[in-house]
């Protein structure tokens, strides 16, 4: 069988290479537990990761896929977005299939997170990496004797050639909060959302599969669990304003993040919750 999981390092930081049998390939820090790099069998890569993307300890990296737990976005008292994306996690399970690479890593409560967050839980991402599919599967547990509520997301900076002439289908008639307006409530009216401005919206109850097509490829984008669907890209003068993203990095990507937002997930002592992103390269 060809293929393999492989333990490297990416820009100073412990990763994992995982190759399928078919060739297809990702790349995860432990730190993080953040997929940087899927290729699929078909060959090109799929996620975009900043050229000033920081990779040090404590800063959150700029592109593929950051995992967002306990909370998203400024919605808590917690740094945006939570720990866990700027946390080390630990490598648990590795296995190679007929047709698949799969790494699983988990983090746990620490004195650290205590101090943040006064909770016992464990966190577990899946990746799976295989033909034309790459299956990013985030598992919370709760292992201690009070319940927790939790928001959680995995931030997927899905890359595209050109942001002006890609379109995302599948949001009409879709209710949604638009956070560059405060969050003002609107209804998808168009079959093919364009980006030709500063994106920030959170669709609650989102379809189970978007199609993101470019003029020469497309992606489909499926979820599972996850109650709520972001679509970000923060256009120009947004993109400036971000030092770890080059000036037209913007038109990069396109941020399409299964996520668990407006209802908290609430996780009794002993209780279990997952979401699945899959995505599937599509020529
Ligand atoms: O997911 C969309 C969002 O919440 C935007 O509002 C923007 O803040 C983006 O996340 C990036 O956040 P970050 O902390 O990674 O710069």
């Amino acid at each position: 069988m060809a293929g393999g999981i492989d333990t490297v390092e990416f820009h100073g930081l412990p990763a994992v290479r995982l190759t399928a049998p078919d060739g297809a390939c990702a790349l995860v820090t432990l730190y993080g537990a953040h997929v940087q790099s899927w290729t699929p069998a078909s060959g090109e890569e799929r996620l975009y990761l900043s050229e000033r993307a920081k990779f040090q300890r404590g800063e959150p990296i700029r592109g593929g896929v950051p995992v967002v737990f306990p909370q998203f976005s400024t919605f808590g008292p917690l740094a945006r977005h939570g720990f866990a994306r700027t946390a080390d996690w630990e490598l648990t399970a590795q296995r190679m299939g007929a047709d698949f690479a799969s790494v699983t890593m988990r983090l746990a409560d620490s004195a650290r997170t205590r101090t943040l967050w006064p909770h016992a839980f464990a966190l577990e991402l899946t990746v799976s990496v295989g033909d034309d599919r790459l299956d990013l599967e985030l598992g919370a547990e709760n292992p201690g004797h009070s319940a927790y509520d939790f928001q959680c997301a995995l931030h997927t900076y899905l890359r595209v050639g050109e942001i002006e002439t890609t379109r995302l289908y599948g949001l009409r008639g879709l209710h949604y909060r638009d956070m560059t307006q405060g969050g003002a409530e609107h209804v998808e009216q168009q079959d093919a959302l364009e980006i030709g401005a500063p994106v920030d919206r959170i669709y609650p109850a989102p379809a189970s599969e978007l199609m993101l097509r470019e003029p020469a490829r497309s992606l489909s984008i499926q979820s599972l669990h996850f109650t709520d669907l972001v679509v970000w890209n923060p256009w120009e003068r947004g993109g400036a304003a971000l030092a770890d993203l080059p000036a037209t990095g913007f038109r990069r990507f396109l941020c399409i993040e299964g996520a668990v937002i407006a209802k908290p997930i609430s996780l009794a002592p002993g209780g279990e919750w997952w979401g699945r992103q899959t995505l599937i390269a599509v020529r």
